[in-house]
C-alpha cells in the first residue's frame, strides 16, 4: 500500500470515528444541556474543560459544577469583567440579580460582599455542586464565568469561561 493511500485510510478511519463520536445518542453536545436540563460545567488542571456553554432562557436549567482538581475553585458567575489593581477580581452581578437560584449544597453559596458582588458558589476539590435556576428572558445575552482566587491566578490560568443564553 503506497503511503497516500494509507494516510486516505487512515483519515477516513478517523473521520469515522469522530462522527461516531458525535452522534452517540444521549451524550450533549460540549458546552450544551442535555435532554434534562443539565449542563455540566468541568474544572480540571485550572482550566474548564470546555469555555463556552449554552443554555436556554425561559426554562429550568441545573449548572452542574464538577471540580477534579484538589484544590476550591470559588466560581463566580456575572456581567463585565471587575479588575482591580490590575487583576481580575470579579464580575458585576446583573446575571443573578434578582433571581433565585437553589444550590445544592446549601453552604455552597458564598454571600455577596462588597470585594464579590458577583453570584458565587465554593466548588471544593473533589466535590459537584448544583444550581438550579430558570433564567428570564431579559438575560438573553452572553455571561461571564470564572474563579478568582489567588488574587486571579486562578481565572488567568484558565477558569475563565463564557456563557451563552439564548432564546
Ligand atoms: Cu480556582
Amino acid at each position: 500500500m503506497n503511503r497516500t493511500r494509507w494516510l486516505g485510510l487512515m483519515l477516513a478511519a478517523a473521520l469515522g470515528i469522530a462522527a461516531v463520536v458525535i452522534a452517540w445518542p444521549g451524550e450533549p453536545a460540549p458546552g450544551q444541556i442535555d435532554d434534562d436540563g443539565r449542563l455540566e460545567i468541568v474544572m480540571e488542571g485550572y482550566e474548564f474543560e470546555v469555555d463556552e456553554w449554552t443554555v436556554p432562557a425561559g426554562q429550568p436549567v441545573s449548572l452542574v459544577l464538577v471540580n477534579r482538581d484538589e484544590v476550591s475553585h470559588p466560581l463566580t458567575f456575572g456581567g463585565e469583567l471587575v479588575i482591580i489593581d490590575g487583576r481580575p477580581a470579579d464580575y458585576t452581578n446583573e446575571l443573578f440579580d434578582g433571581l433565585s437560584p437553589s444550590v445544592r449544597p446549601a453552604s455552597a453559596r458564598i454571600e455577596p460582599t462588597e470585594e464579590r458582588e458577583g453570584f458565587t458558589v465554593q466548588v471544593r476539590g473533589g466535590d459537584t455542586v448544583t444550581v438550579d435556576v430558570e433564567f428570564p428572558e431579559d438575560r438573553i445575552g452572553t455571561w461571564g464565568v470564572g474563579c478568582f482566587l489567588g488574587r486571579g491566578c486562578h481565572f488567568n490560568a484558565g477558569l475563565e469561561g463564557t456563557l451563552h443564553i439564548v432564546d
